[in-house]
């Protein structure tokens, strides 16, 4: 089994290279990719978080942290995805207006992806214009995420945007909660990527 402190370490320390071979050493192993992302990764973000909040690091450790991520994330995302087979539907994903905070979008990304939907990445910074490009490329689906309290409330003009079409949309990052989603009429909301996946079932069962 990879040594998955010492994967947590070496990202909160922003070692990037030191990351990638930790992570291939785990897959070489044969272990499982959600246990070394659950078990190390996430964790290791949790925790320079906190420490950002203590004062403890800094702006510029968060984002080596989040590049050393970002490289294992990389190596983990073909386990992640199984492949094969007709996508199941369109989805579009991004991170709302004014938040460059990516990590989690894309983690919902490569589940969705594994899970058999085309998912159109329209990154990060997303006005309303940007997810219209998504809508206008085929996708019913919109996934928005967020992760600062400052940026959260653009996810109601979002919803407005699309009120009167069939557009569906669904909301997550680490401020958003069930009660703001029912708040903005979002559609559904949930806290992590692989509950993400199945509101996207059941959206799409509706729809069918
Ligand atoms: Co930022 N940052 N950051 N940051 N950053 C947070 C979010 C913060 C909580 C840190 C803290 O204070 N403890 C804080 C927000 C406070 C608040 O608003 N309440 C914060 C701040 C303040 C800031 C800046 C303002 C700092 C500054 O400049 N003074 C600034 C803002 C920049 C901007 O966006 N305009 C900033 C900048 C940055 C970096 C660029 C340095 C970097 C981001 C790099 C990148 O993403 N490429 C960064 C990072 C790394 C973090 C933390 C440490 C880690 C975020 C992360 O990747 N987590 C974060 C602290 C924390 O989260 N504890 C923090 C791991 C990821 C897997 O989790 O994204 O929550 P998460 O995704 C989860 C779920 O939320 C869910 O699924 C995922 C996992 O299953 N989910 C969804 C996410 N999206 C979903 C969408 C869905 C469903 C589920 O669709 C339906």
């Amino acid at each position: 089994m990879a040594d998955l402190q010492k994967i947590k370490d070496a990202i909160m320390s922003g070692k990037r290279e030191e990351v990638t071979s930790l992570v291939q050493a785990g897959i070489d192993a044969g272990d499982n990719a959600v246990e070394i992302l659950e078990g190390g990764m996430i964790p290791a973000m949790r925790e320079i978080g906190d420490k950002f909040s203590r004062n403890e690091v800094y702006v510029p450790q968060m984002l080596i942290a989040a590049r050393a991520m970002q490289a294992g994330l990389a190596l983990i995302e073909p386990a992640l995805v199984s492949s094969g087979h007709q996508p199941l539907g369109k989805v579009c994903i991004g991170t709302v207006k004014g938040d460059l905070h990516d990590i989690g979008k894309n983690l919902v990304a490569i589940m969705l992806k594994g899970a058999g939907y085309q998912v159109i990445d329209l990154g990060v910074n997303c006005d309303v214009n940007k997810y219209d490009e998504g809508i206008k490329q085929g996708a019913t689906i919109i996934a928005c995420s967020a992760l600062l309290t400052t940026t959260m409330p653009y996810m109601k003009e979002v919803v407005e945007h699309f009120k009167d079409t069939d557009v569906k949309i669904i909301i997550g990052g680490a401020p958003v909660t069930q009660n703001y989603a029912d708040q903005i009429g979002a559609h559904g909301y949930s806290d992590d990527a692989n509950g993400a996946v199945k509101l996207v079932d059941v959206l799409f069962k509706k729809s069918a």
